[in-house]
């Protein structure tokens, strides 16, 4: 394939309602959208850098730079021929990964169009529906986080994620606890905590928790294979995990036993589907994470989560958990039963609406080959 034509959009918009972490609330989403055209085929990519660099060191901005300057520029004159190529020719480019995927998932879904198959079913995916989970931020208090997660439970959510912090974690997680004791539950620090918080971490495991995402400071390894051998409570992995390489050294330490797979985090589709497959191999699920992404970003998620080795339900949400209304149709929503269909129509599977995604477009930048 030559491309003809890439197009970048920085899009805005606005959530529902503020969503609170260790790292601080986020009132609107900032992403970059990919559009890649080509042999009459449009091709639609999300990346998820976000407006502030609290959970990744990547932004909107520094991801616009990097897509305009070094990886567009690698693959528009060139013949790319698989996802693979465009990989090999932005290598160079160090680190990244959310501005690496943006491209990379445009790619897939271009590719996938082209032969005619959905998006999941080009990526391996095996599953029609997948069942999902929610996650919440924080509350102002545990009686308002119960209501919350009451009200998730109602429209059908089997699985709920709760966000702590310190001196905003045991009190809430026991609350929930209290009122659901036998929901699926599940907490994520966003690395909010030391080695010195081992008494209040190790006190989680009387809540017979699911797991405990990213208590320890991000990219760290090592100290969470100390903190993994003191908890009963599964760890799980999220800003640590970068590369399979990271993945692989984190199950051989011992510093998880689950790992929480975005695209965006590892750099796009195919090194998520690494990740899934070495972790497969080794009797390791795999989750599938989320950033709020908007419809299109999401209809990639959905499709990931349908391979095999997703056997947890993972943060993929309902578009209207998010945003008041969603840049593609039909929009993402959960059924009673907690599960999501996986889209069967070729790539992505999702109409983009034009007319909405201009309206929530701040900065738009086209390149031609
Ligand atoms: O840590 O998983 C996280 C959102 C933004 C940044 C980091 C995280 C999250 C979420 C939301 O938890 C997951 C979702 O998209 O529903
Ligand atoms: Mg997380």
């Amino acid at each position: 394939m030559r491309i003809d034509r890439i197009e970048l959009r920085h899009i805005k918009m606005h959530l529902v309602a503020p969503f609170e972490t260790s790292f601080g609330v986020e009132t609107d989403e900032q992403h970059i959208i990919v559009r890649v055209d080509a042999d009459g085929i449009t091709g639609w990519g999300e990346c998820v850098a976000g407006g502030e660099p609290f959970y990744s060191y990547e932004t909107t901005q520094t991801a616009w730079h990097i897509l305009r300057d070094y990886l567009i520029p690698s693959v528009l004159r060139q013949d790319v021929a698989s996802v693979d190529d465009a990989i090999t020719l932005g290598s160079r480019v160090r680190g990244h990964n959310m501005a690496k995927a943006g491209l990379e998932s445009a790619l897939w879904d271009w590719f996938a169009k082209s032969r005619g198959v959905s998006l999941s079913k080009a990526l391996g995916g095996t599953r029609e529906r997948i069942v999902v989970g929610v996650s919440v931020g924080i509350q102002s208090s545990p009686e308002a986080l119960v209501k919350r997660v009451e009200s998730y439970l109602q429209e059908g959510y089997t699985r709920i994620k709760i966000k702590i912090a310190p001196g905003r974690d045991l009190q809430f997680v026991a609350a929930v606890r209290r009122v659901f004791p036998n929901i699926l539950l599940q907490v994520d620090a966003n690395s909010a905590y030391t080695l010195d918080d081992l008494a209040t971490l190790c006190a989680m495991d009387d809540y017979n928790l699911l797991l405990i995402e990213q208590p320890l400071s991000n990219d760290d390894i090592f100290e969470h294979s100390k903190l993994q051998r003191e908890m009963k409570t599964a760890i799980f992995l999220d800003e640590s995990i970068h590369t399979r390489a990271d993945a692989q050294a984190a199950l051989e330490l011992g510093s998880c036993r689950i790992i929480n797979i975005k695209p965006g985090r590892v750099g796009g589709f195919t090194e998520s589907k690494r990740i899934h497959d070495l972790c497969a191999s080794r009797g390791v699920p795999v989750w599938h994470g989320g950033m709020l992404e908007s419809g299109i970003g999401r209809a990639g998620n959905v499709a990931l989560a349908a391979l095999p080795n997703f056997t947890l339900p993972g943060d993929i949400s309902a578009s209207r958990r998010y945003y008041r209304e969603d840049i593609v149709t039909p929009e993402f929503e959960v059924a009673a039963d907690g599960t999501m269909a996986v889209p069967t129509q070729p790539g992505i599977g999702v109409e983009v609406l034009l007319d909405r995604l201009d309206r929530v477009t701040v900065r738009r930048e086209e390149f031609r080959a």
